[in-house]
């Protein structure tokens, strides 16, 4: 990660103690130097590392803080995109069972879980190839779930609006994208109020108009015949789903009845049903507030749902790639302290990977360091032309077997694979 880059990051969080903006960007460049290590390993110097844990338990270092001026620059660039943006949400956990000694831990989705909730919102900017291109974060949320439910205390599922209210008055080219937990009646109806864009997959089986009859969705949808289809490659976990699909494809627009029912039925949305006769666990549900008139534009549709795996790969960046879940903090604000700090590098590390999986042929010369190349060459007897060619020797490594199916390395093989050619230059310098 370029030094410039961080420096723009951090070195503006507000706190107004220049020492303190200093030892920001100062822990940053450690973190980002060697993302898989632990604290004590990023900072060789134990001043440094004693700096780090006091710079963490400084009541003013908050997630907040230190995020705020990434958002900024993310936002800055979304709208300035000439192309449309996502802004995927999702929510995820941070696991500390193995941390009996750390305070302040809260429980997880996973019962006997002890740790942190946290939720995200990746900007990325959409093309209509393959390509994304990763901005950042628009904003995120990091807590502690109380250990009882109290009365007063807020539904977690309001953090998919309230990321939107964060973010402020959208841009027409802006889109929200979510999964099944983001079928929130009050999340549709208001960011409709909002004027946000969105792409949700349905979960619930909603009261819906259709042709001045109230009925219910799912029998409605699944009567439905094909308005389109379309081949696409889809992998999925599970051997079944991976390969060439025909999808079928169909849409209605509708009204949606709230959910108690009280009201007439007010906002305006528009189903799309994609399945597969040969594949039967195959079906998606999408509900959209963007207009669909035709196959083009639900195909686009479908396709901005399908960008929303790179949440899932953020997530396992933050969790694979910086190992939050290893660090050796005591008490959970702190935690939420290098959380702040890590949720933003880890953007840069998925960015890194969309480069080199996007400009495959690209020669590796311009982006790997000559010494790596050397290092992975040698090792597999191999020899490295383009980027293509120096990603998927890193998944080999990392244990990617790459047989025809088994489509492009994911994340983890290739993190492996990277944490190997670390290990082995690492001992090439000591030796
Ligand atoms: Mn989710």
């Amino acid at each position: 990660m370029k030094k410039q880059w961080l420096y723009d990051q951090f070195s503006k969080i507000e706190v107004n103690d220049a020492r303190l903006q200093k030892r920001a960007v100062d822990i940053a460049i450690g973190c980002a130097k060697h993302p898989e290590e632990s604290l004590a390993g990023r900072f060789d110097d134990w001043s440094d590392l004693k700096a780090t844990y006091r710079f963490f338990s400084n009541p003013k270092i908050t997630h907040q803080l230190l995020q705020e001026p990434h958002y900024h620059e993310v936002l800055e660039k979304a709208c300035f995109s000439e192309e449309l943006v996502l802004f995927i949400q999702d929510s995820s956990e941070l696991l500390f069972n193995s941390h009996p000694s750390t305070q302040g831990l809260g429980p997880t989705a996973d019962s006997d879980g002890n740790g942190l909730m946290f939720h995200s919102c990746l900007v990325a900017k959409y093309y209509e190839s393959e390509e994304t291109e990763i901005f950042g974060l628009g904003y995120q949320e990091a807590w502690v779930r109380p250990e009882k439910k109290t009365d007063n205390s807020s539904k977690e599922s309001e953090v998919w609006l309230r990321t939107l209210k964060k973010i402020g008055p959208p841009k027409p080219h802006w889109i929200s994208v979510g999964d099944r937990a983001n079928d929130i009646y009050d999340f549709l109806h208001n960011a409709n109020e909002l004027r946000w864009k969105y792409v949700v997959r349905a979960r619930h089986d909603r009261w819906v108009e259709i042709e001045g009859v109230q009925r219910r969705l799912f029998s409605w949808i699944r009567q439905q015949t094909t308005q389109c289809t379309s081949k696409i490659n889809v992998k999925a976990k599970g051997e079944e789903f991976s390969g060439e699909v025909t999808l079928e494809i169909t849409w209605f627009k509708t009204r949606l009845f709230p959910p108690r029912n009280t009201d007439a039925a007010c906002d305006e949305v528009t189903y799309i049903r994609v399945w597969s006769p040969e594949k039967s666990k195959l079906e998606w549900l999408l509900i959209t507030n963007l207009s669909v008139n035709n196959k083009e534009d639900a195909l686009r549709i479908i396709k901005i749902y399908r960008r929303r795996w790179l949440i899932e790969d953020y997530h396992k960046a933050v969790k694979t790639g910086f190992r939050i879940e290893d660090n050796q903090l005591k008490h959970a604000n702190r935690i939420l302290a290098l959380f702040g700090l890590i949720g933003v590098l880890a953007t840069k590390l998925l960015a890194m990977r969309e480069l080199c999986r996007l400009s495959p042929i690209t020669p590796v010369k311009e982006k790997v360091p000559e010494r790596t190349v050397i290092l992975v060459e040698r090792y597999l007897k191999v020899k490295l032309k383009t980027v293509q060619d120096f990603w998927r020797s890193l998944a080999r490594m990392g244990g990617f077997i790459g047989r025809k199916s088994d489509g492009e390395p994911g994340w983890q093989t290739i993190w492996k694979g990277y944490k190997r050619i670390q290990d082995m230059l690492l001992g090439a310098n000591l030796l």
